[in-house]
């Protein structure tokens, strides 16, 4: 038996206010546990605004601030430009948002701290839609999938539009370091939390963040789920170092039915659709192979 080897220390008290098998709960907790104690977040409306509690039994060992929806990107750049004023070089400041305030609202902001080259962490922990005020679909929300803004037998039908390509996004702002990481996979995801707390400038990580009540999940089989989305090579785990990009743990390359079975948001696709999806899935994929390839 393989023995986990990430640090034991937590930097958050158990008890936050998430869902039972909340995944953002546990990218919390692999992040701090590679970033450390000297860290400052940043964090706007999302359900980790809400999940740390109340102060003064807030669950998160480490300061946060609470800041507008769309702003996460501008906050994360004052609480540096403050820290550097003051001289202090040794926090890590860390902007932590959901993918409605990531890929949609948030944008602006966070292309202009990239752009600047603004020296901190940005956490993108996607569950795939804006699930704090009910499930409604997001630019991060795969195409296929049930929300209650894409409701299934409606006119509108169910989310008919791909899943915005963020990673691609954030290396044309030609930043230093973006790494995907999974809730399954802790020693990957510690190593890449240490490799962007190492690096300058504006480091960006993608976490998918499997929601039992948004993707109609079993809360029980959190980890079985993010397990799948690398096996079946839905969410490659993959890093850009300077532009150069890495794939760090090799999908199984199972069918892609095998995720989807376990949420009830894909319970309406029929055969032809899931091929569809599964053709996706393997074209990016091999796009991902081949220019590992070229940079290796
Ligand atoms: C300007 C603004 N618009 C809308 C809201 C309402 N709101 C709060 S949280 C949220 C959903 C956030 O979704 P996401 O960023 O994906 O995080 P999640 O809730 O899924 O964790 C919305 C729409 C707000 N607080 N501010
Ligand atoms: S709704 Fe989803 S992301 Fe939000 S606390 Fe619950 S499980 Fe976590
Ligand atoms: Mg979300």
């Amino acid at each position: 038996m393989s023995r986990v080897t990430i640090p034991e220390v937590e930097h958050a008290y158990p008890g936050s206010t998430g869902c039972p098998g909340c995944g953002a709960n546990l990218v919390m907790r692999y992040l701090l546990k590679g970033l450390g104690e000297r860290t400052i977040l940043t964090i706007p409306a999302c359900c980790w605004a809400v999940m740390p509690g109340y102060w003064p039994s807030h669950c998160l060992k480490v300061p946060m601030v609470y800041c507008a929806f769309e702003a996460t990107g501008a906050s994360l750049s004052g609480i540096r430009a403050a820290l550097d004023m003051k001289g202090v070089e040794d926090v890590t400041v860390v902007g932590f948002a959901g993918d409605g305030g990531t890929v949609d609202i948030g944008l602006q902001a966070l292309s202009g701290a990239a752009e600047r080259g603004t020296d901190a962490i940005y956490v993108m922990y996607d569950n795939e839609a804006y699930m704090n005020t009910g499930i409604q679909r997001s630019g991060a929300t795969p195409w296929g999938a049930w929300t209650t803004t894409t409701p299934v037998g409606s006119s509108r039908d169910y989310k008919r539009e791909p899943k915005k390509d963020i990673m691609s996004i954030m290396e044309a702002h030609g930043i230093p370091y973006a790494a995907t990481v999974s809730v399954a996979h802790p020693e990957d995801f510690v190593k890449k939390a240490k490799k962007a707390k190492d690096a300058r400038g504006l480091k960006f990580i993608h976490a998918l963040s499997p929601c039992p009540p948004g993707w109609k999940m079993n809360p029980m089989k959190t980890i079985e789920i993010a397990r799948l989305a690398v096996d079946t090579n839905v969410f490659p785990l993959y890093e850009v170092e300077n532009g150069r990009l890495r794939i760090t743990k090799k999908g199984k390359g199972l069918p892609i039915e095998d995720y989807l079975s376990t949420q009830g948001r894909f319970r309406h696709l029929t055969e032809e659709e899931v091929k569809r999806m599964q053709e996706s899935v393997d074209s990016s994929l091999k796009a991902l192979e081949e220019r590992e390839a070229r940079e290796g």
